[in-house]
C-alpha cells in the first residue's frame, strides 16, 4: 500500500518538518529522505541488536544496519566497551596512534591483496583517493566504471553512461563540469563485448577499472566469474589497475571480502587495489584504501600523490572498527550469518511463490537483495525494469508491520549476527500477509 494520505502528525513527521527547515531535504544523505518510496522517514531514537525504535517509539527489524556497518547488530557489548574505553583516552589527536597500526595489521592479515593501506573517514574519500593514486601511479588519466555501481560522490565518479559502446560519460550531478568526467568511461556491468572494446580502443590510456564486485548499489547484482576474469586479464595486459570497491562487500560478504570469493573460482585472483569502509569502522566514520606496496608508496609523504585527512585513523573509530573485526573472526561467524541471511531470502521467495508474485532474491554472507522480477538481473537497466509503485507498496506495507528495508529498490539489504530466527520468521510472515493480500 502507498503511504497514507491522511495528515501525519507523528513525531517523525514533526521532526521531518523541523529538519527540512534547516537541512536540505531534511536529511544528511539523500537516500534517507524516502524520496524514491514516498512517505515520512523514520527518525531513529535508539537501536539495539537487530532492532531500532523510531521517534514514536515504534520498533522495527532493521535490514539496513547503517547501510552495512552494523554487521554485529547495534550496541554489541564488546564494541560498546572498546569505544567507551577509547573516549576516556581522548577523542582525536591528529597524530599517529598504535591502534591505527593494529587496525592496518588486522586488515592486511585478512585481505592478502593489500600489502599497505591508508585509513580515511568515508568510502567516498577512499575511492576518490584510489582514483588519484591510480592516475598518479600509472601516469594515465582514463578510468572505467560501470553503470549502476556507486562509489561515493567524488566528481570523477558521478557519471552516467554515454550513448553507445565505449563512450565517455556525462555528469549525473549538477556542479560537475563535463571536462571532469571526460576521462571516465561508463560500461554496462557484465557486458563482455563493451569491456573488450573499451580496452582495445583505450587500453593504453586507462589508469584503472573500478568495480563493485557484488553491486549493492543496484540492489544485489553479481559480476559473473567470466566477466571478472576478463577484467583481471585485460587490466594486466594493458597495465591498468583493477580496483575493487569493497566499501560495502568488504567483511560483509565474507571475511576476505568479495575478492576472496572470486579467488575460489579464479586461481590466484587478486585486485591491484581495494577500497574498504562501513564494517571496518563498526558504525563510526572509518574507511580505507590499500593495495601493492609499489603503488601505495606513491602516496605523500613518500611519493608525489597527495592525500590527507584531519580525522583519518581517528582513535575512537579505530577502537570501534578493531573490536568489530575481532568479533567477525570468531569461528563459525560467517557460516551462521550466511545461513540466517539465506533463511530470509528463501522464506521471502517461498512466500511470494505461494502468492504467485514475481520475486527473486540472492545473498552472500550478511548481504542480500530481492527483486519483484522473475529472474535475477545482470545489469542496472534490468534492475530498473522493476515495477517501482509495486516495490513502494511492499516497502510501506513492511514498514507498517515493523520491518525496515532500504527505501529504494536499487539498494541492498543487510542481516546482522543479532537477527534471530524469530526476527526472520516475523519478517517472512509480514511479507506473506502482504503477498496474499497483495
Ligand atoms: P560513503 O562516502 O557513503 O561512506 O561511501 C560511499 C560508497 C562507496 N562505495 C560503495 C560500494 C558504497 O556502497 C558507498 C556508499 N553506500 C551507500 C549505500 N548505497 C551509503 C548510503 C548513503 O549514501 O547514505
Amino acid at each position: 500500500m502507498a503511504p497514507s494520505t491522511s495528515p501525519d502528525n507523528s513525531r517523525n513527521a514533526q521532526l521531518f518538518e523541523r529538519a527540512r527547515a534547516l537541512i536540505p531535504g531534511g536529511v544528511n544523505s539523500p537516500v534517507r529522505a524516502f524520496k524514491a518510496v514516498g512517505g515520512t522517514p523514520r527518525f531513529v531514537q535508539r537501536a539495539q541488536g537487530a532492532w531500532f525504535w523510531d521517534a514514536d517509539g515504534k520498533r522495527y527489524i532493521d535490514y539496513i544496519g547503517s547501510w552495512g556497518p552494523m554487521i554485529l547488530g547495534h550496541g554489541h557489548p564488546a564494541v560498546v566497551e572498546a569505544v567507551q574505553k577509547a573516549v576516556l583516552d581522548g577523542f582525536s589527536y591528529g597524530a599517529p596512534t598504535e591502534r591505527e597500526v593494529e587496525l592496518a595489521e588486522e586488515i592486511v592479515k585478512l585481505v592478502p591483496s593489500i600489502e599497505m593501506l591508508r585509513l580515511v573517514s568515508s568510502g567516498t574519500e577512499a575511492t576518490m583517493s584510489v582514483i588519484r593514486l591510480a592516475r598518479g601511479a600509472t601516469g594515465r588519466s582514463k578510468i572505467i566504471k560501470f553503470e549502476g555501481c556507486y562509489h561515493g560522490h567524488s566528481d570523477a565518479l558521478l557519471v552516467k553512461a554515454g550513448s553507445g559502446l565505449a563512450t565517455f560519460g556525462s555528469p549525473t550531478s549538477a556542479g560537475v563540469p563535463p571536462e571532469v568526467v571526460q576521462h571516465t568511461l561508463v560500461l554496462e556491468y557484465n557486458h563482455l563485448a563493451q569491456l573488450e572494446e573499451a580496452f582495445s580502443v583505450h587500453g593504453k590510456d586507462i589508469a584503472c577499472l573500478m568495480i563493485e564486485p557484488i553491486a549493492g548499489n543496484m540492489n544485489f547484482v553479481r559480476a559473473s566469474v567470466p566477466f571478472m576474469k576478463r577484467c583481471r586479464e585485460l587490466c594486466t595486459q594493458y597495465g591498468a589497475l583493477l580496483v575493487f570497491d569493497e566499501v560495502m562487500t568488504g567483511f560483509r560478504v565474507a571475511l576476505g571480502g568479495a575478492q576472496s570469493l572470486y579467488a575460489r573460482s579464479i586461481p590466484g585472483f587478486k585486485p591491484d587495489m581495494t577500497a574498504l569502509g562501513k564494517v571496518i569502522g563498526g558504525g563510526m566514520p572509518m574507511a580505507a584504501f590499500g593495495g601493492t606496496r609499489a603503488v601505495m608508496e606513491q602516496l605523500a609523504p613518500l611519493g608525489p600523490v597527495y592525500q590527507a585527512g584531519t580525522l583519518s585513523g581517528n582513535p575512537v573509530a579505530t577502537a570501534c572498527g578493531l573490536a568489530t573485526l575481532r568479533e567477525l573472526q570468531k569461528p563459525g561467524f560467517y557460516e551462521a550469518l550466511a545461513k540466517r541471511t539465506r533463511s530470509l531470502t528463501s522464506g521471502l521467495t517461498q512466500a511470494a511463490a505461494q502468492a504467485g508474485v514475481s520475486f527473486c532474491a540472492d545473498s552472500e554472507g550478511g548481504m542480500f537483495g530481492f527483486f519483484l522480477l522473475d529472474k535475477l538481473p545482470q545489469n542496472y537497466a534490468t534492475v530498473m525494469t522493476t515495477d517501482s509503485p509495486a516495490f513502494n507498496r511492499f516497502f510501506h506495507a513492511m514498514l507498517d508491520k515493523g520491518v525496515y528495508y532500504a527505501p529504494a529498490l536499487y539498494e541492498a539489504g543487510f542481516v546482522s549476527a543479532a537477527h534471530t530466527a524469530e526476527d526472520i520468521a516475523a519478517t517472512v510472515e509480514a511479507a506473506a500477509q502482504f503477498f496474499a493480500g497483495r
